[in-house]
């Protein structure tokens, strides 16, 4: 299957959830009444609330019209610009991989090891999630698929300690991207975000030939809640970047309107499947497409 086409397949009921609202406009004269219920089924796909009322504004100014293409064209300009599409960045650079437990950290460091290398990247894979053994477990299996050297230190209780080690590494094999897996729970958030940034400082200071980069993972099932998640990331952390993960089987993929738009994290990526090629690269204009499709059908 072409890669658009497997976007276009991971996207379906997203699609479904945003046509639908719209097909049900479409057979009735837009007034109050009809407007109120489009906004309705637009929250329900999560685009939040501004959002919905940007949408349903459009939709007023061009009613009699053919709205469909205005409300095309202001989708694509809620979403980022293309030049900061995929993990554009001068090299070497250290990518860091946060967010909450389960939302795909570990999965997604894998999927970008392989996105880079497929760029002709030279990569390094750092495991600093050093509280549970499972997350070094997880993350040397993928190593050994995509033959990528991986530090990481089961014994170590100190995240920033494996990345100086990782770091080190890195800069001896030359290597263009070190790719850091990181924990997603601490005792408190307050604990968490302290060592993110621990961390962080580590890049900058002791290897300040390394670009840094950090990536959110944000898992779209968890619709608003996850708005909710990644605000406490970005209150403590400089976020790059959010790698939207899980887009394939939710209804709920309108979430990445309200994430550039309410917290001004442009999506770099979109995780549409559990295997390492299901990583989106973020282009607007091809996803928009996507999310109305008329193309395909
Ligand atoms: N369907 C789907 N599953 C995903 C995606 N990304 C991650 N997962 C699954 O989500 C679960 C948690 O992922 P993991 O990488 O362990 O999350 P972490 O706790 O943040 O490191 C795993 O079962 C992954 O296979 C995705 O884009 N699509
Ligand atoms: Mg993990």
């Amino acid at each position: 299957m072409k890669f658009l086409d497997k976007l276009f397949h991971a996207l379906r009921r997203t699609r479904e959830s945003l046509s639908d609202a719209f097909v049900a406009l479409g057979r009735r004269r837009v007034d109050g009444e009809s407007l109120e219920e489009l906004e309705d089924s637009l929250l329900a796909a999560d685009l939040g609330i501004k959002t919905v009322e940007s949408i349903v504004e459009v939709v007023r100014k061009n009613a009699g019209k053919d709205y469909t293409a205005a409300v095309k064209e202001h989708l694509i300009s809620l979403l980022p610009g293309d030049s900061g599409s995929g993990g554009d960045t001068s090299y070497p650079v250290a990518v860091m991989v946060v967010g909450v437990n389960g939302t795909g950290k570990t999965t997604t460091t894998a999927k970008l090891a392989n996105y880079y290398r497929n760029q002709g990247r030279k990569v390094v894979l750092i495991g600093t999630d050093t509280y549970r053994a499972a997350a070094a477990e997880q993350l040397k299996i993928w190593s050994n698929r995509l033959n990528i050297r991986l530090v990481c230190n089961e014994q170590s209780r100190e995240p920033a300690a494996v990345l100086f080690d990782g770091l080190t590494a890195a800069k001896a094999m030359q290597a263009d991207v070190a790719l850091i897996d990181t924990a997603g729970r601490l005792h408190t958030a307050k604990n968490l975000m302290a060592e993110l940034n621990k961390m962080y400082r580590v890049i900058r200071d002791r290897f300040p030939e390394f670009a840094v980069r950090s990536f959110i993972t944000i898992d779209a099932n968890l619709g608003q809640n996850s708005l909710v998640q990644a605000r406490t990331f970005t209150e403590h952390l400089q976020i790059d970047g959010a790698i939207l993960t899980k887009m394939d089987g939710t209804a709920k993929g309108g979430i990445i309107f309200a994430l550039n738009n309410q917290l001004q994290i442009p999506v770099k990526f979109v995780g549409i499947g559990e295997q390492l090629e299901d990583l989106y690269p973020f282009v607007s204009g091809e996803y928009v497409k996507s999310l109305f499709g008329s193309d395909h059908e």
